[in-house]
């Protein structure tokens, strides 16, 4: 049996795992990274690709965002497109921010690289791990498979940021543990094209037929979502029949402006919301979607993910510095308000863009009345474009928040 010590053991490395251990190594805290998968597969898992610009700053502030800034692509704006009709929001002018199109794998390898680059503790393929986790303030015990032998790690601490499928959530007991969960009846089918964007701002295109979205990675490779029925598999869906739904659904005035390219990758993912509370228990904390979950419309989990670490580490430098808990203690309650606004956001995106059940057309009116409200009103709009680039959960669960009632 292979013996290892460290201070924080942490379970995946995805963006929260790999950052988790980025910030603790900045601060002298030893950390070992436990991913099941290899490093090539990691690198090259396609995900999210807009970053808020405060998740930009945090890269920024701790050295992670060179390539970023060199190479992500800074939008001051989206598209609208309802029915054929172009509607631009001008988010940069609303609220004096931008956000990033930057690919979460290519965010992933500079991680990997800069943990490497610090002879960090990073190991792939790592199969089998379970979480002995101490009941008092002893330490705990991660057991695992490394190099094909058992191993058991000794640590202060676990982090689990092994994502929705991980095995860190279900440590918690489940007596503790409350599953807030909603599904949605649609799914997203996700292609990546070697064709250029077709605009230079991402296209949120509302249509009879379903939702589409034309976003982007660099510019020559497109980005692209259909909304599809729950049930429904990749194999239902041949590049010919994709391509044909995207000319429908992004046409403008009955005009396609989509050229077709080699499909380089392809995923179904159904939609969800879920939260895990707490979010953490004794020595175990979970961060990212290990912990909460939403549909990608809003385009947050990634942005999630990064603010949960940030205050993860925080506490724990907190606590190597002075032996002070509390911030540990509170990270949970810390973190709560702002997934609960990022969760109800992406619920009312989810709604706001997609084609309701053919059963339900109370929901079609009520889509209809949201999206009036969104292009005529100005008040509406800026409130989307605040909680677009995420500056609405700056002041979430803040004491008297960004306002207060009047007290009668
Ligand atoms: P990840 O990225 O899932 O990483 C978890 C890691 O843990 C590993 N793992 C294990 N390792 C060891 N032992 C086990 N038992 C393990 N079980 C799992 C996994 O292999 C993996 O490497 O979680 P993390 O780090 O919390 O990061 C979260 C983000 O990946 C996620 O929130 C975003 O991709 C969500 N998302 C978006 N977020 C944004 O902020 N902006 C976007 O534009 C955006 N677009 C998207 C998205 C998610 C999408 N899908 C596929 C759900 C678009 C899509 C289509
Ligand atoms: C993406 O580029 O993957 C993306 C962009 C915006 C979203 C969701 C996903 O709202």
């Amino acid at each position: 049996m292979k013996q290892l010590r460290t201070q924080v053991a942490i379970v995946g490395a995805g963006p929260a795992g790999l950052l988790l251990s980025h910030l603790l190594h900045r601060q002298g805290v030893e950390s070992v990274v436990l991913e099941r998968r290899t490093r090539e597969y990691v690198e090259r898992r396609v995900r999210a690709g807009l970053l808020e610009h405060t998740t930009v700053e945090l890269l920024r502030q701790c050295g992670l965002a060179d390539r970023l800034d060199r190479e992500g692509m800074r939008h001051g704006g989206f598209e609208l497109r309802v029915a054929g009709h172009r509607n631009r929001l001008d988010i940069a002018a609303l609220t004096g921010h931008s956000t990033y199109v930057y690919g979460q794998q290519e965010l992933v390898k500079d991680m990997i690289r800069a943990r490497e680059e610090a002879d960090g503790q990073l190991r792939f393929s790592v199969a089998d791990v379970a979480l002995d986790l101490a009941e008092d303030e002893g330490p705990s015990t991660v057991r695992c498979s490394m190099d094909g032998r058992p191993t058991e790690i000794t640590c202060d601490f676990v982090a689990g940021c092994d994502g929705f499928h991980g095995i860190s959530r279900q440590c918690l007991p489940p007596a503790l543990l409350t599953a807030h969960e909603r599904r949605y009846p649609s799914a997203w089918l996700g292609i990546l094209a070697a064709t250029p964007p077709t605009s230079g701002e991402l296209v949120y295109a509302v249509h009879e037929r379903g939702f589409a979205l034309a976003s982007m990675r660099t510019p020559e490779i497109s980005r692209l979502y259909l909304q599809v029925g729950p049930g429904e598999s990749l194999s239902d869906w041949p590049d010919e029949r994709i391509w044909k739904e995207l000319h429908a659904r992004l046409a403008v005035d009955g005009e396609t402006s989509l050229t077709e390219g080699r499909v380089l990758e392809r995923s179904l993912v159904a939609l969800r919301s879920y939260v895990a509370e707490p979010m953490q228990h004794g020595p175990l904390f979970l961060a990212g979607d290990a912990a909460h979950i939403v549909p990608p419309t809003a385009a947050k989990g990634l942005n999630l993910a990064v603010e949960d670490v940030h205050v993860l580490n925080e506490a724990f430098r907190s606590w190597y510095a002075t032996g002070d808990r509390a911030a540990l203690d509170g990270y949970s309650a810390t973190r709560l308000p702002a997934v609960w606004e990022a969760e109800e956001f992406s619920d009312w995106m989810a709604d706001l863009l997609h084609r309701p059940p053919d059963d339900d057309p109370y929901a079609a009116r009520l889509q209809q009345a949201r999206l009036d409200a969104v292009v005529n009103s100005h008040t509406v709009a800026r409130q989307l474009a605040e909680r677009y680039v995420g500056l609405s959960r700056q002041t979430s669960g803040r004491e008297g928040g960004a306002w207060s009632w009047n007290q009668a």
